[in-house]
């Protein structure tokens, strides 16, 4: 269906892929731990990897070694032609691929491009970044010397993505790492391995057109053994880890055990404030991209709205009105705006959380259906549920990674509408609509929104590359892509140089031998 077996053979999908790549060799198939990939889209199964085993870990750890000896060697400018030209093949590619990350994990092929975009992006902005790994240069204290700081590269870099941006978090990861000197191995979503293995195939003949050592860009396939052991090796300076904040609690737990270097980019409980001086239609239409985009499987995904109690019957009306209209279905079906979940434990979560929050008082608006019958059959089709809910709420304290929108209303000044924003244990993202600057600075000041990213008269999700994104509290603390998300990737070093003849102490300190 959709030409997606000219899609599969165009990205080097087999019906059975290997367990581990280290850039153009495959590792052994061992077809007793085969796994089959099936699309949330049509319940189809689309191909079949091999789960690597811990030894199989080792071996690219091993081949991962042995690259990072030679291309931490290469001059930064250098490897980012390299990254360059991957760019350039991602162009190339990125209708099939984009095609296959909407079929695999299920958002619509919009998004799915989007996604691809984001790759691309990034790769541009890794080889601008290859000529600025810059340090500073500061005034010693003391005479003829001379001190500043320098980057160099720091090692493997494990980078562990979820499901629901398959491909960009790699991008983000394995691009900066790249042009950093650094070697990455990526475990991609158990849920998600077939984009993994095209990305492989696409960057495959730029590898070879530059000799490129194998273990330079590494892929391992495999379950939650394959990330512990990432996490617990010393060889691994840097595990950066993207997913929920159990999965990262873990994560950061083992790595920071080991003094280790833990990148986590966690749950997002993310809020748009609509206060009484808001543009409504403009918000509307961030809202219902934020809470229903992706189905409501970003990080970014907007999950509260905080209303003022003066305009909160508009917006539950206005939105009332969107909600029975919104295209649910076959993500590639052009003209959806809602797929389906990954799979039928998202389903699961979903329903469940919708229960729990009536029970705590909450009222269904509407939506909450799992859809049934030809147009839907995986059983993965939802329908996106409003809820009239309190911000104290379990449920609504929480992440439920489904389309679920709760209305939480507020009848005072911003500072209160930002004291609901902030009274949750995440931090990703947060916004506000307001056309009143005292609001929206007030917002943005030290007092305002705690989350890594906030934003003004633009939804919570779908940053561009260019900023830092991360988030505070529970969401990790770390920052990936843009900006200078770069520094984490590197080992910094302070050097200080003395070309007098005499040898003066800092802090002016007599100590004569
Ligand atoms: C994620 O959901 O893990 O800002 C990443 C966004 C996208 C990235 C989301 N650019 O929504």
């Amino acid at each position: 269906p959709h030409g997606i077996q000219h899609v599969l053979r165009e990205l080097g999908v087999q019906p059975q892929n290997a367990a581990y790549s280290t850039g153009r060799q495959w590792g052994r198939v061992s077809a007793a731990t085969a796994k089959t990939i099936h699309s949330p889209a049509d319940g189809h199964p689309i191909a079949a990897v091999s789960m690597a085993s811990v030894e199989d870990y080792e071996q690219v750890v091993r081949t991962a070694q042995e690259a990072f000896k030679t291309w931490r060697l290469m001059p930064a400018p250098k490897r980012g032609e390299i990254v360059r030209q991957i760019g350039n093949k991602l162009r190339e590619f990125k209708e099939p691929l984009g095609k296959l990350v909407s079929y695999e994990m299920g958002k619509i092929m919009q998004e799915g491009l989007g996604e691809v975009q984001e790759m691309i992006d990034i790769c541009d902005f890794a080889v601008g970044l290859s000529r600025q790994l810059h340090g500073f240069t500061m005034h010693s204290e003391r005479p003829a010397h001379r001190m500043y700081d320098q980057y160099q590269p720091l090692g493997i870099v494990g980078v562990i993505s979820a499901f629901n941006f398959p491909v960009a978090v790699w991008s983000w990861n394995a691009m900066l790492a790249a042009v950093c000197g650094d070697v990455s191995i990526w475990k991609p979503s158990e849920k998600t391995p077939l984009v993994a293995v095209a990305v492989q195939h696409i960057i495959r003949d730029v590898l070879a057109e530059n000799d490129v050592p194998e273990g330079v860009f590494n892929v391992i396939i495999g379950g939650a053994e394959i990330g512990a052991a990432m996490a617990a090796d010393t060889r691994v300076p840097l595990v950066s880890a993207t997913g929920s904040t159990r999965m990262g609690k873990k994560v950061g737990e083992v790595v920071g055990g080991r003094l280790g270097r833990a990148l986590l980019e966690l749950g997002g409980n993310n809020a748009i404030i609509l206060t009484p001086h808001a543009d409504l239609d403009m918000a509307m239409r961030a809202v219902v991209f934020g809470a229903v985009g992706t189905a409501g499987q970003r990080c970014t995904t907007t999950r509260r709205l905080i209303i003022h109690e003066s305009i909160f019957e508009d917006v539950k009306q206005r939105l009332l009105a969107i909600y029975p209209k919104l295209p649910i279905g076959n993500p590639l079906q052009e003209g959806t705006l809602v797929g389906p979940l990954i799979d039928k434990q998202a389903v699961d979560m979903f329903t469940k959380a919708l229960t729990a929050v009536q029970a705590e008082g909450g009222t269904l608006l509407i939506g909450g259906e799992v859809l049934a019958g030809a147009d839907y059959p995986t059983g993965t089709y939802v329908t996106p549920a409003l809820v009239e809910a309190r911000n104290e709420y379990h449920t609504v304290q929480e992440e439920t990674f489904a389309p679920i929108l709760y209305l939480i209303r507020y009848s005072g000044g911003v500072e209160e509408a930002i004291a609901l924003q902030n009274g949750v244990k995440q931090g990703l993202s947060s916004s506000i609509f307001t056309l009143n600057m005292r609001e929206a600075e007030a917002f943005l000041s030290q007092t305002g929104s705690d989350c890594g990213i906030a934003n003004v008269n633009i939804g919570t999700s779908g940053a561009e590359i260019g900023g830092a994104f991360g988030g505070e509290k529970e969401t990790g603390g770390g920052r990936e892509s843009g900006s200078d998300a770069w520094k984490v990737y590197m080992r910094r070093q302070t050097n200080t140089i003395n070309y007098s003849d005499q040898l003066p102490l800092a802090q002016g300190i007599k100590f004569d031998v």
